[in-house]
């Protein structure tokens, strides 16, 4: 029995139906980690009494240091965001043309390069896990194509010796929107070493924040050194000397003192994602058409999204359905990456993309539901969402046909209130 109290029995206690909700406040799905605010204001403090807020301070100095012992990485440029990451990286790496990426991905991942004039070209993903397909990577080479972009989502990393080995035959470069994979490995090996680059982000909502922040890594000494100019305006080290285009893409030194103050508590902050990850696992066991993503447990990962594939002919209830149910209890889950990278504008009124076609895409997109995980929800809460589900599940026939009684109910209170007003609606108030 979970200590959330759910003293819901049948579709009718549902909050969506008019009782209360399970949760007082809103269970959030990336609700930021803190670590410890003690000695993150003690930095605060150190940067104020140093009067060195930004451009180089110690304390990004000593964030990309231990970016780089944590993700066994050579060189680490800290940067505003993974999306200003990605931008420089593309202008650092000369991309023109053409640039693959996967459908089904957060849209930062696309705009990224269509912000800089180049075309993304959108491949399908693997139905299992969720990455970009490098079968499909291949039919889309064209010699306008000048770079492939697998991102690890969900923190599981792509195939990536298959996109390497397509990369060199091809003689494409190969980057990697780590966004989510910052402490991911893969085949035992760290992410953030392959590829030409790949690109963390520090955001908010990631397992290790620095309130806004990313940063790209990379072995290849001659492209960080391009990367800190470009993330610098341009300038080769002195402030007086301009030698390639540039643009503002500093970390400052807040979001430093935050990302650092969460690199101390990493290990906590994952142990905590693991033990919610692995209850919520436990709790969704055997619901019909709920099917969790998994992660390897033999690699590493920070566990940071809970995330789960909705089968409405198994279910009884689509995804939508689902969440509405949740989030009127409070649960606010959320439908990453709903409608797809190339069901968003400006793709999808553009003539160059009318002919896509990305069935798996397209199904994740109504399907995938992430759900409030980490430290912040903690295994009774956990344990609390499972049971709502499976509740919602059991009683999905009652859940429909009560959500189809209030939506008939909303059309004729609309209609009803219509007529109040319009003396050619004629509909009889005793409705
Ligand atoms: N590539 C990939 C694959 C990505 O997923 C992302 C970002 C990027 C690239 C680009 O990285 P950055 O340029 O952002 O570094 C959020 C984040 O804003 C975004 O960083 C992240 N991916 C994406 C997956 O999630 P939204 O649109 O969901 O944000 P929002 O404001 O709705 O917040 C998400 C949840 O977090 C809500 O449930 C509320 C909660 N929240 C959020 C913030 C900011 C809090 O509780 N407190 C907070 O301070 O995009």
């Amino acid at each position: 029995m979970s200590r959330v109290g759910i003293n819901k029995t049948r579709a009718e206690d549902f909050a969506i139906f008019g009782a209360n909700p399970v949760f007082e406040e809103p269970l959030y799905v990336g609700r930021p980690n803190l670590g410890n605010r003690w000695l993150f204001l003690q930095r605060v403090n150190a940067a104020l009494d140093r009067c060195w807020l930004t451009n180089n301070g110690p304390f990004v100095l000593e964030f990309e240091q231990r970016i780089e012992n944590r993700s066994g990485v050579d060189h680490a440029v800290a940067v505003c965001n993974a999306t200003a990451g990605l931008e420089i990286l593309a202008r650092a790496l000369d991309l023109s043309g053409e640039v693959i990426v996967p459908a089904f991905t957060f849209i930062a991942t696309a705009h990224a390069f269509r912000w800089l004039g180049l075309t993304p070209v959108f491949c399908d993903v693997d139905p299992f896990t969720h990455t970009i397909d490098p079968r499909q990577v291949e039919t889309l080479i064209t010699p306008r194509t000048s770079a492939i972009v697998g991102v690890h989502l969900w923190g599981r990393p792509c195939d990536v010796d298959a996109l390497e080995s397509l990369a060199r035959r091809h003689g494409l470069k190969l980057i990697f929107d780590a966004a989510h994979a910052f402490g991911s490995s893969y085949r035992g090996r760290r992410v953030g070493g392959f590829g030409d680059a790949e690109v963390f982000s520090f955001h908010a909502t990631k397992s290790i924040n620095a309130l806004e922040g990313g940063a790209v890594v990379t072995n290849n000494a001659v492209l960080a050194s391009r990367l800190r100019q470009m993330r610098d305006f341009g300038f080769a080290g002195d402030h007086d000397d301009v030698i390639d285009i540039g643009t503002n893409g500093k970390l400052n030194e807040i979001s430093a003192a935050m990302g650092l103050t969460l690199l101390d508590s990493m290990d906590d902050i994952i142990a905590a994602n693991r033990q919610v990850y692995r209850r919520y696992l436990y709790g969704l066991a055997g619901i019909p058409g709920i099917r969790p993503v998994i992660y390897d447990e033999c690699e590493h990962n920070t566990f940071h999204y809970v995330v789960v594939e909705v089968d409405e002919a198994q279910a009884g209830l689509s995804r939508d359905q689902l969440m509405e149910v949740l989030r009127a209890e409070n649960v606010m889950a959320r439908r990453y990456f709903y409608p797809g990278c190339h069901r968003a504008e400006p793709y999808r009124s553009d003539p160059r993309y009318a002919n896509v076609v990305m069935p798996v895409a397209d199904k994740l997109a109504q399907r995938v539901m992430a759900l409030p995980a980490g430290g912040s929800v903690g295994i009774d809460k956990a344990d609390a969402v499972c049971r709502l589900i499976r509740l919602a599940v059991a009683e999905s026939a009652q859940v429909r046909s009560l959500f189809t009684a209030q939506a008939n109910l909303a059309h004729y209170q609309a209609l009803f209130t219509h007529s109040e007003n319009d003396p050619c609606v004629t509909v009889e108030k005793t409705v």
